[in-house]
């Protein structure tokens, strides 16, 4: 193709490995092919190595510039996302609270240059990913903060177990922690059809290891993920060195801008483009959880 928008992504992309530049080539359908059948297996797929290793220093550096901006407020939470004053039986597993001490840096504080900026506006990436997920087209969302975040987990801190209100994740580690940080999760511990609270419960209790597999990501791997029913969460963060990983959210529809409220508890603030949106009653709050 050789346009400007696959010359980004031969400079950012191993496009040996992952041809983005060949949409519908035999390589490209063999790497899609994997990912949908990962993901119609457990719901994740990791596409190691997908920024080209000798960019993953920069890649962390890039996070690490922009992490003093996340926005930090430790919320109580359950699994659900559910107030926690709703009336539910003893044991079900919306009962159990946990602390959520990650924080978010807004799309706006993300330099347009950055490698994490430049996938996520990336034609071609999005066409990509959305061929992964078996969907016609992604769009990015319309809301100035929530598109494209870095999700910063300092020490001490953990992004408990939850699920996803949205139907699938795109995110990249950029930086690692000295021990902790794991991504756990559950591969379909809940579907459609059954809400499985006891086996839910176990895992929020610690007697569920049975149900828990651990992604081992490196920086620079991509992962495309079904949070919906899959719960998962990053593990409590050890040592001095905070994780990073960047959360690239896309929509099956365009013109997705989050709620008034749910935008100021997670980067407390709130732009003209959300009241914007709120007056004009599009309803958006498929934010980040
Ligand atoms: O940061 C991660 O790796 C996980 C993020 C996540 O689960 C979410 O944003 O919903
Ligand atoms: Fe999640």
């Amino acid at each position: 193709m050789g346009s400007a928008h696959t010359q980004v992504i031969d400079d950012v992309v191993d496009t040996h490995r992952y041809p983005l530049d060949d949409p519908g080539s035999a390589a490209w359908r063999a790497v899609v092919d994997r990912a949908r059948a990962e993901l119609g297996q457990d719901g994740c797929s990791v596409l190691p190595d997908f920024i080209r290793p000798e960019l993953r220093a920069e890649l962390r550096a890039q996070g690490a510039a922009v992490a003093p901006a996340a926005h930090y407020r430790v919320e109580r939470v359950n699994a659900y996302n559910i107030p926690l004053d709703t009336v539910l039986p003893d044991d079900h597993p919306a009962r159990l609270q946990m602390d959520r001490g990650n924080a978010f840096v807004a799309r706006d504080q993300i330099p347009a240059d950055a490698l994490i900026h430049q996938l996520y506006t990336s034609a071609v990436f999005q066409q990509f990913v959305a061929d992964c997920f078996q969907l016609p087209a992604l769009y990015e969302y319309a809301d100035p903060l929530a598109g494209l975040c870095l999700n910063v987990v300092s020490p001490g801190m953990s992004h408990p177990w939850h699920f996803d209100t949205n139907e699938f994740t795109v995110s990249m580690l950029t930086q690692r922690s000295e021990s902790g940080g794991s991504f756990e999760y559950c591969p379909n511990i809940r579907t459609p059809a059954t809400e499985n609270f006891a086996d839910i419960a176990a895992v929020l209790r610690g007697t569920g290891d049975r149900f828990v597999r651990q992604l081992e990501l490196r920086p620079g791997d991509l992962q495309l993920f079904q949070g919906r029913f899959s719960l998962h969460r990053v593990t409590p963060v050890a040592g001095t060195t905070a994780r990073h990983s960047a959360i690239f959210a896309y929509s099956d529809r365009p013109g997705v801008i989050g709620a008034v409220e749910r935008t100021r508890q997670l980067f407390g603030r709130v732009l003209p483009a959300h009241h914007a949106a709120a007056a004009h009653a599009v309803r958006g709050d498929r934010l980040l959880d």
